[in-house]
């Protein structure tokens, strides 16, 4: 087996293999990765175990050198750890050295972050009395990834629990195990103490359960489908764990009459179609008002058909494959329930390439109103639809009528409804004349409603969640 799984400083394999696929060539098997099972989790967990109590009292400076080594390891190779990721993942050569390198700045960032911790001392209300506020390790934490990111999310849950001194078992998607092998095996080497750093590769229902499930696993941290995070949410409720849950998004990008033609365009062609779609922040309704409506519709039409879809690794290719045909079939149901509803379908047509893989051409739906099921359900693919509205108020209105609430959007060159769309458009992060995905790795990250769930992640933000509050009062 190429994949191991890495418990308590050992890889040890499966008895049951899967083979990670190439989605631009399914004749290419990128490598087999050891299928985990609930007796593996038990194991990484009884490593955990034994090993938080030795990390959790680490020097800011024995964390520092661990995530500063691991960072520039990646750093070093983002080019050949990029091609990895876009081999298994299909996301295009720039954007998956783009990812590796993301990944690499992030562990840099928690690297700075771990000498950084801080607490408060204040004084009590009572004379005499002093106070001090600090945070300690959560204990254990399981890490559940998702396959959109092979290694820019296991980076940005890894990095910070382990600059707050948890011990961590990670169990990433095992459609791309290789880019999470590759970072298991720079962790391995990085002086980190056996046990802290545990991966368990497997499927959501063995080993996510598996781990969700385990009493001495403290909190988890989750990112995938709305629909996996209320089954994790029931059972974290159960067991008494902490929860951080990122999950799914419809995200609105509002175009205004007087916004740059240009960047409402680019934004638009970035945010819906870039990483073949397949972002939780992608830009999936154009909210576009009547007197640029045309025009808006004519420019992206365009340069979507132009888009050059193909290998993730041939330099020449603007937008990859989807992940697999599950995920291609889902997305052409999509395109055909939209059809159904009187959407205008312009592309979204399966494509043959010189390989067998799971290629289709950016899907654009106009004409469409924002209750139809194209523009309620998230589709996870390059599949973008246009609903036309009469000005900023009903623009405004319809981008926050979802039940979701990751990132929104828009393209404007007024100060006042830019500034209105800040304050009033109900997401977690807001784009003013930039895509609604592609984010910053050192600031906060994650939306309302029903996207996420729990503290923010990334950023100085993310020790809310890998750390516990301790307020102790002294007489001296
Ligand atoms: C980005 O848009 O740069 O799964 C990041 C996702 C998100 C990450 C998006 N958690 O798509």
């Amino acid at each position: 087996m190429d994949f191991r799984n890495w418990i308590a400083g050992e890889w040890r394999g499966a008895d049951e293999a899967i083979a990670d696929i190439n989605p631009s060539n399914t004749g290419d098997i990128v490598g087999e990765a050891a299928l985990g099972t609930a007796e593996d989790v038990n194991d990484a967990v009884a490593a955990a175990k034994a090993a938080a109590p030795g990390w959790a009292n680490s020097t800011p400076q024995q964390r520092f050198d661990v995530l500063d080594f691991i960072g520039t390891e990646i750093l070093a190779r983002k080019a050949e750890l990029g091609r990895l990721l876009s081999r298994e993942e299909g996301k295009t050569l720039a954007e998956g050295i783009g990812e590796a390198a993301r990944a690499g700045q992030i562990f840099k960032f928690f690297a700075g972050e771990a000498l950084r911790q801080t607490g408060d001392r204040l004084a009590s209300v009572r004379p005499g009395v002093e106070i001090e506020v600090t945070r300690s390790p959560v204990g254990i934490v399981g890490l559940i990834t998702p396959w959109n990111f092979p290694i820019a999310i296991p980076a940005w849950k890894t990095a910070p629990a382990l600059a707050c001194g948890n011990a961590v078992i990670l169990k990433p998607s095992e459609i791309v195990p290789a880019s999470a092998h590759a970072l298991a095996e720079i962790i391995a080497r990085s002086g980190l103490p056996e046990g802290v750093f545990n991966m368990v590769i497997g499927t959501g229902p063995d080993v996510g359960a598996a781990l969700v499930a385990h009493d001495d696993v403290k909190a988890i941290s989750f990112t995938g489908s709305v629909a996996t995070g209320r089954l994790i949410a029931a059972e974290c409720g159960r067991s008494l764990k902490k929860l951080q849950l990122e999950m799914g998004g419809k995200n609105p990008f509002v175009v205004l009459d007087d916004a740059d033609l240009d960047v409402a365009v680019g934004a638009a062609l970035n945010g819906a179609f870039f990483s073949t779609g397949q972002r939780c922040t992608a830009s999936s309704r154009l909210i576009v008002t009547e007197g640029i409506h045309d025009r808006f519709v004519a420019a992206l039409a365009e340069k979507a058909s132009a888009l050059v879809v193909g290998d993730a690794l041939d330099e020449a290719t603007q937008m990859g494959p989807v992940i697999n045909e599950a995920q291609l079939n889902k997305d052409l149901d999509y395109i055909d329930i939209a059809a159904r509803e009187g959407g205008a379908v312009s592309g979204g047509q399966r494509l043959n390439r010189q390989t067998p893989g799971h290629y289709l051409s950016p899907a654009l739906v106009t004409e469409t109103t924002n209750h139809m099921r194209i523009n309620r359900e998230e589709v996870f693919g390059p599949v973008a639809s246009v609903i036309r509205v009469r000005d900023y108020e009903e623009a405004l209105s319809v981008a926050n009528d979802t039940e979701f609430g990751l990132s929104a959007g828009i393209a404007t060159t007024s100060l006042k409804h830019a500034s209105h769309f800040r304050a009033h458009a109900q997401a977690g992060m807001v784009m003013v004349n930039l895509p609604t995905a592609g984010v910053d790795y050192h600031v906060p990250f994650g939306g309302t409603k029903a996207s996420s769930f729990g503290s923010r992640e990334q950023g100085r933000y993310a020790a809310e969640f890998y750390t516990v509050v301790k307020t102790a009062y002294t007489q001296p």
